[in-house]
């Protein structure tokens, strides 16, 4: 397994290590207005530290609320929260006061640090005893108006231990109350010690991007604890459009690119639209790697990618309870339309819900083990997510006999029609394979004879009629691809899919939808 010493701050171990590595000159963070190296991340989270221990009274094992774009300062705050001993307390951005209050609560949260626009949702939200600090407004209580009058000295890191909590990060969780998953400095660590090592291996001259928000795990590693392992530089986008997604690799020269399956497909639209010629787009020759995670990646998604970018798209499957990637592609080896295998350092088994294993090829839960484990903050799921010395991650997959894994649908996603097992997601990488299908989500809706019934919603592409002709050919398209009884009986046009502000589809807004 991993060693760490038991004396470890994930924040200054990662600064520390890169800037004995890289030096304090090296560029860091990049932004839209900024651009700050290992040097200036350094000193303005020593500032924080600073401010939040003598402004705010912050003690080791507080937990701190960071909610902001994707920004330097942002990052900062993650890094002198650390340093403080604190205990960071992450959400996607764009929680209204509502839910601010009841992660809020969850968390015990003394001190919220804000960018504009959140302060105020933040202050909403009423929590008693948190303190809200807004990052980045005018005025002279603001947190880079602090750092700027604090004494500029450097701040003694907190010496926590390797299994003190580091962060809670709440799941988007688009059903239920939120949870919030705590994981370890150590285990902070491990993430860049198992997929960055074995998988991603960035370099010192990597320039990364995505469009992951920092606030989810997926984000967070990719976009900041990857490139500081590698002592590379990151590009921080507010807003992570697949607009947005191309012009920063051209401008930029990013060599490491982080998404979601969906923003791929509507990046490779943009490119199409761009170079009729088809062939390697030029403007993307400095791309090295490209990852994706969040919902599986379509053997369609991957090989449309593939022409475009000559780039292979390493698919990986992550969770905020596992903290990021534990079962994913690799270089030489992948298998398009399946996650791929282990990443080193985990091992993942295919289930039943007593703890036996299934047979390979026959589909069962997804169960996984390795240096991070589920530990949710007071919440009854726990028992859930963890059973058997396993974590079930609650989806659907299969195993191949030579160890892929692929992926079926989440568990209760599964639809059950006329008897039969169907899982939405085969349906939908059916219909992907349409040229005039751009995006699709098959959901199981009540039917009084078939118990559900196969529902897709399509977008098309613009110059598609949508009527009855489309439908009908989509449905031969799909039995002529897949086991015939699978094939959507119901078929409903919409101009966007419902998605998380992560790229997953939500299946239950596509329900309310029907
Ligand atoms: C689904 C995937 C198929 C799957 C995440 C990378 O997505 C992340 O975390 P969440 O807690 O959701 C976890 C669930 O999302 N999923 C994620 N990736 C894939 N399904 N193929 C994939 N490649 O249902 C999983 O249980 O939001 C992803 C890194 C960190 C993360 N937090």
């Amino acid at each position: 397994g991993l060693r760490y010493p038991d004396r470890l701050n994930c924040a200054s171990h990662l600064l520390d290590t890169a800037i004995a590595a890289v030096g304090t000159e090296r560029r860091c963070l990049i932004s839209d207005t900024e651009t700050w190296t290992y040097g200036d991340l350094d000193r303005r989270s020593d500032q924080i530290a600073e401010v939040l221990v003598e402004d705010f009274g912050v003690v080791p094992g507080n937990r701190v609320l960071i909610c902001g774009p994707n920004s330097p300062w942002t990052v900062a705050c993650w890094f002198g929260v650390l340093k403080a001993g604190g205990v960071v307390v992450t959400v996607v951005p764009l929680l209204r006061s509502e839910e601010i209050a009841t992660v809020s609560r969850i968390a015990e949260v003394s001190v919220a640090l804000c960018a504009p626009g959140c302060d105020t949702e933040a202050a909403d939200a009423g929590v008693e005893g948190m303190r809200v600090v807004t990052v980045g407004g005018p005025g002279p209580d603001d947190l880079v108006a602090r750092c700027a009058r604090s004494s500029q000295r450097k701040f003694a890191t907190v010496r926590t231990s390797q299994d003190d909590v580091a962060m809670i990060a709440f799941t988007s969780g688009t059903t239920g109350r939120p949870k919030g998953c705590m994981h370890f400095h150590r285990d902070v660590l491990a993430i860049a010690d198992t997929f960055a090592k074995h998988v991603l291996k960035p370099q010192a001259d990597d320039v990364f991007t995505g469009s992951p928000p920092l606030g989810f795990t997926f984000g967070l590693g990719g976009l900041v604890i990857f490139p500081l392992y590698a002592g590379a530089s990151t590009v921080l986008l507010e807003r992570g459009s697949p607009e947005a997604l191309l012009a920063a690799v051209e401008k930029h020269g990013v060599s490491v690119l982080f998404t979601a399956p969906t923003a791929y497909r509507a990046m490779l639209a943009m490119l199409e639209k761009g170079d009729e010629a088809g062939g390697r787009d030029p403007r993307l020759q400095t791309l090295r790697r490209c990852v994706s995670a969040g919902e599986a990646l379509p053997a369609e998604t991957w090989r449309a990618w593939q022409t475009a970018t000559g780039i292979k798209i390493i698919d990986g499957i992550g969770a905020t309870e596992l903290l990021h990637i534990f079962i994913s592609a690799a270089d030489d080896d992948i298998r398009p339309g399946s996650t791929g295998r282990p990443v080193p350092g985990w091992q993942a088994a295919i289930l039943d819900k007593d703890g036996r294993p299934v047979p390979d090829g026959e589909p069962g839960l997804l169960a996984v083990r390795g240096p991070i484990g589920c530990r949710y903050l007071a919440d009854e799921r726990q028992t859930t997510y963890v059973r058997h010395g396993w974590n079930y991650t609650g989806d659907t997959y299969v195993r191949d006999e030579d160890g892929y894994f692929w992926y079926q649908a989440r568990s209760d996603d599964m639809i059950i029609s006329s008897g039969y097992n169907i899982a939405g997601p085969e349906v939908e990488n059916a219909l992907l394979r349409h040229p005039s299908v751009l995006e699709a989500g098959v959901i199981g809706m009540p039917d009084p004879d078939r118990g559900q019934l196969v529902t897709a919603f399509v977008v098309l592409r613009a110059d598609t009629p949508q009527d009855e002709a489309t439908v009908k050919e989509l449905q031969e398209f799909v039995k002529a691809r897949i086991a015939p009884y699978k094939y959507p009986r119901a078929v409903r046009f919409v101009p966007a899919l419902p998605r998380t502000a992560t790229g997953k589809l939500q299946r239950f807004r596509l329900r309310d939808l029907a």
